[in-house]
């Protein structure tokens, strides 16, 4: 059951991000070209799929969250296209294929970057299905999630992690970089159920727990998985020789971390009034997964 719902979610996304991104004919159609390579056909769609359960579990329509979903996805693609610039992580391969300034130039993908970015804003503020006060909810969310204090300040404290740090350190990293997202994918979509503040604390706090969790597992399957994610069979973390949950705790510590995350997300679910039935099995297969 859950597997029908990933599936058919992710169809849905993929439907929708082909019409907000259209190919278009005008002298720059290059642009829409450039993020179509990096927006479709591929990742896997974790954020945007949370969002729209988060929505469905609290009450809400989830036709009305797939833009808003879209537009997390955009913002997240935006972030891999410039990770992977050589000024960054000078990453080959993403989402099994080449990278986007491989496939171009650094200049196409710095600018297919941007336009995911400020794409994802115009989006959210054009909504007609969402009040007022849930379109500037759903804005604010998510710049202040991908902004100076959540993925943008990881990615900054990531860059400045030249030598070996602290597990303490490495939290901090991942909170903002990786966890941020995860949350505002749950805030959005508890926007768009017009959730109580309570109610959206509460997955808040769930989706910090996953976020981490998310983040240790990556880790973990970068060392033991034949191919990382980059279709390289070395991790760039482990070319570069960067500090991770692996490298610090080893294989099996990390994954009892993980673990034990997981099930205090499952347990903070039940503090919600609804069923969250839907929301502990994508918490299961995030954590659990073996790809
Ligand atoms: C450049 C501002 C800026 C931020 C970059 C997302 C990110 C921050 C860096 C990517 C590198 C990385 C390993 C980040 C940790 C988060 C993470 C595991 C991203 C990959 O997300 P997945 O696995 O990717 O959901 P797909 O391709 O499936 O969407």
């Amino acid at each position: 059951m859950i597997q029908s719902y990933i599936s058919q979610s992710t169809e849905k996304i993929e439907q929708k991000l082909k019409k907000l991104i259209p190919e278009i004919e005008a002298p720059y159609a290059l642009l829409n070209q450039a993020a179509r390579y990096s927006l479709l056909g591929s990742g896997k769609r974790i954020r945007p799929i949370l969002l729209l359960a988060a929505t469905k579990s609290l009450g809400g329509v989830e036709e009305i969250a797939l833009v808003p979903a879209c537009a997390l996805e955009m913002i997240h693609t935006y972030s891999l296209i410039h990770d992977d610039l050589p000024c960054m992580d000078n990453d080959d391969f993403r989402r099994g294929k080449p990278t986007l300034h491989k496939k171009y130039s650094e200049g196409i993908a710095t600018l297919t970057g941007d336009f995911l970015l400020t794409k994802a804003f115009e989006l959210l503020a054009s909504i007609e299905d969402l009040t007022e006060t849930q379109k500037v909810d759903l804005i604010k969310i998510l710049a202040v999630r991908s902004g100076g204090h959540g993925m943008i300040a990881g990615q900054v404290l990531d860059l400045q992690a030249t030598q070996e740090i602290t597990l303490q350190h490495l939290q901090q990293i991942h909170s903002k970089k990786t966890a941020d997202m995860i949350i505002a994918a749950l805030e959005m979509g508890a926007v768009c159920a017009k959730a109580s503040s309570l109610h959206q604390s509460i997955l808040v706090q769930y989706g910090q727990k996953i976020g981490t969790a998310f983040q240790i597992v990556d880790d973990v399957l970068d060392t033991t998985s034949s191919h990382t994610k980059h279709g390289k069979e070395i991790s760039s973390d482990q070319l570069n020789g960067k500090t991770t949950y692996v490298s610090l705790l080893g294989v099996d510590q990390s994954l009892d971390v993980a673990e034990s995350l997981l099930m205090e997300a499952l347990h903070l679910l039940q503090e919600l009034p609804f069923d969250t039935e839907l929301l502990a099995e994508l918490a299961k297969i995030l954590v659990r997964r073996k790809i």
